[in-house]
């Protein structure tokens, strides 16, 4: 704890004037989170949530570039009206072949683990930056509040002056009911649940509720910020502005972009953006627009896109409210709209030649509440994947028809095109590294040149096309981030030189403790 804001201070220092150097970091970063059941009302209703260290979002990490971060996890969860087992992703964060079973995706890279016990995440950082953020990865669990941001520091100083644990925003929707209710609702009447608020930096309102006080950034005129915008909703996209003020995008998922201004922008879930906001209006209060775009309010009247929103206060502005109307952010010709097939990499690497094609098809029966590709709804295997691997199982015949389960050899280029006909928007996301997103959706442009890296792209309207390599041996989880959708059925898995695992990768013992112990847990602690 000590150790972090240090840290935080330091990094503090060393965007405020080139001249002022931050200490060296440590060469590895300890951080306990405690994973708790408590009460939480970030727009006002009381309830029982999971939380990290008993807050939401859970409190930010912040590491820099080089170091290993080391992650211990204490399951301190009671309520069994909520899973009680969990298991941590750091959404993102690139992992090495030989560390894949730090990934925390349930039943494909690990076991989740139950009250009472802990595990320890290591994941060195290496040479990446960027804005990333960590949930509970099992089932529908994170719509329960265990959202968080990791945040390790990218020092592009010369773009901006401040960017430290108070430009780190999120925007989140927020649910009254458990997520245990809401699937079993979704299951049954085929609409996908619509939350109750939206929430910018943990607090929001909902039609009918008490006036929670929104949250504000403060800014310092004159200065130019670093504002890392995540998207930790478990459903819901944001169109995000500021009034009066522009948004220089410089990173989208931790790939630095050429800087790209804009005045409003569509986050999706599970996405980040850096966006540079110059403090150069006139000292007061001003709306940030955080609209919450769910595509059917009338499921939910509690629903309000307009009462979800954050102020941006100037030093010497008055502790208030903007006095300016509510809006939705600028409309029609006024609004410059972030496009992603407009975004460049500030390092481009052309995307290679494709050396396999794969073709999505994703669809929902009329008559079953079950999201497939090509036909298949994804269920997780019993013993998660990594481990059968592990055993030898690394032929296509050895992965049933139901565990979406594509194998391709080591360094070769893959292909996916998916089609989302219905316009539903899938925001598809891929374990352990970057895609290439050569084709986006909204644009017909192919871009092999120079396209953006990211590793969550959301689909709809026709199709979209990715390439990643498999140069990283092992299995890694691809799938829909709208948790209820992975949920039922829209996930896969990408087996990556499955033969060449049992060489590179060689888990821990604690990690090989972690099935056995769960196995054993009984079914209402799972
Ligand atoms: C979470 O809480 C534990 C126990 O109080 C503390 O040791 C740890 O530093 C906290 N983690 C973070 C990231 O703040
Ligand atoms: C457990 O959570 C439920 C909400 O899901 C809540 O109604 C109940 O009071 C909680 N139990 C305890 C002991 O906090
Ligand atoms: C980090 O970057 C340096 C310089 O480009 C390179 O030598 C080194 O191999 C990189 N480290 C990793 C872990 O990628
Ligand atoms: C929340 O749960 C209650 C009780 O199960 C139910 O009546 C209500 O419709 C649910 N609300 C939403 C928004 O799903
Ligand atoms: C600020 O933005 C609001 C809302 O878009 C607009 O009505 C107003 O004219 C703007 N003010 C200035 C000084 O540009
Ligand atoms: C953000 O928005 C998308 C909608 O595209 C949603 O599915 C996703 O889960 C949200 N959450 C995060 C963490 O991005
Ligand atoms: C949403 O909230 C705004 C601001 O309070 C209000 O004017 C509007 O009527 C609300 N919309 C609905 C559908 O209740
Ligand atoms: C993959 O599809 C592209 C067209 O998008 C085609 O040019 C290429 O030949 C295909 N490659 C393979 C290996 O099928
Ligand atoms: C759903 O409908 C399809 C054809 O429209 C049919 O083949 C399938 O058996 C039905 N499934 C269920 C679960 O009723
Ligand atoms: C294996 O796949 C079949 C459909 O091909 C499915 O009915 C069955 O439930 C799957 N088995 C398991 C254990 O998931
Ligand atoms: C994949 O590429 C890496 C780096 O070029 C090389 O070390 C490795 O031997 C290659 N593996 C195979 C199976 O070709
Ligand atoms: C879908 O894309 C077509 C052109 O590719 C465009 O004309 C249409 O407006 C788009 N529809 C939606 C709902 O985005
Ligand atoms: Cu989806």
């Amino acid at each position: 704890m000590q150790l972090s804001a240090l840290f935080l201070l330091a990094l503090h220092n060393s965007v405020r004037g080139a001249t002022v150097l931050a200490p060296a970091a440590k060469p590895t970063q300890f951080v306990t989170l405690d994973i708790v059941n408590g009460p939480v009302a970030p727009d006002g209703f009381t309830r029982i949530g999971v939380l990290a260290n008993g807050t939401f979002p859970g409190p930010p990490i912040v590491a820099t570039k080089g170091q290993t971060l080391v992650v211990k996890v204490n399951n301190k969860l009671t309520n069994d009206t909520m899973r009680l087992s969990t298991s941590i992703d750091f959404d993102g964060v690139f992992i090495d072949s030989d560390n894949v079973f730090n990934t925390g995706s349930p039943f494909v890279t690990t076991c989740p683990f139950g009250p009472g016990e802990s595990y320890t995440y290591t994941l060195p950082l290496g040479n990446q930056t960027g804005s990333f953020w960590y949930h509970s990865a099992l089932s529908v669990q994170y719509i329960d509040g265990l959202r968080g941001t990791v945040d390790p520091d990218d020092p592009l100083a010369h773009l901006y002056d401040i960017d430290d644990a108070s430009t780190v925003l999120t925007v989140a929707d927020w649910w009254h009911n458990t997520s245990t209710s809401g699937l079993v609702s979704y299951l049954a009447t085929h609409i996908n649940p619509v939350a109750d608020s939206g929430l910018f930096n943990g607090r929001g309102r909902y039609n009918g509720g008490p006036e929670i006080e929104y949250a504000a950034v403060s800014v310092v005129p004159g200065k130019r910020y670093r504002f890392r915008l995540i998207n930790i909703s478990a459903r819901s996209q944001f169109f995000f502005s500021i009034d009066n003020h522009t948004m220089t995008v410089i990173e989208a998922d931790g790939v630095a972009t050429e800087p790209h201004e804009v005045n409003i922008l569509l986050i999706h879930t599970g996405q980040r953006y850096s966006i540079v906001v110059a403090a150069n209006q006139a000292v007061g209060n001003y709306w940030i627009n955080a609209v919450i775009n769910n595509e059917s309010p009338t499921h939910n009247l509690n629903l309000n896109s307009t009462l979800s929103r954050g102020i941006l206060r100037y030093e010497g502005a008055l502790d208030e409210e903007p006095q300016t109307p509510l809006t939705e952010g600028p409309t029609g010709t006024d609004a410059v709209m972030l496009h992603e097939w407009e975004i460049v990499p500030l390092d481009p690497i052309p995307a290679p030649e494709p050396d396999f094609n794969l073709t999505f098809n994703t669809f929902m029966p009329a008559n079953i509440t079950a999201w497939q590709i090509n036909n298949i709804s994804y269920i997780p295997p019993s013993v998660p994947t990594l481990v059968r691997v592990l055993q030898g199982e690394t032929q296509q015949m050895d992965f049933n028809e139901t565990e979406n389960t594509f194998l391709f050899p080591t360094n070769k280029t893959i292909q996916v095109e998916i089609v989302d006909a219905r316009n539903e928007g899938h925001p598809f996301h891929l374990h352990g590294m970057n895609f290439w997103v050569i084709k986006s959706n909204g644009s017909d442009i192919i871009n092999t040149v120079n396209p953006i890296r990211r590793d969550v792209c959301n689909t709809g309207n026709g199709t979209i096309i990715l390439r990643f390599r498999t140069d990283k041996p092992g299995p890694w989880s691809f799938h829909c981030h709208i948790l209820y959708h992975f949920a039922v059925g829209l996930g896969s898995v990408i087996g990556a030189g499955l033969d060449r695992v049992g060489n590179v990768v060689h888990p821990t013992e604690a990690w090989e403790r972690l099935c056995p112990a769960y196995d054993a847990l009984p079914p209402g602690e799972q």
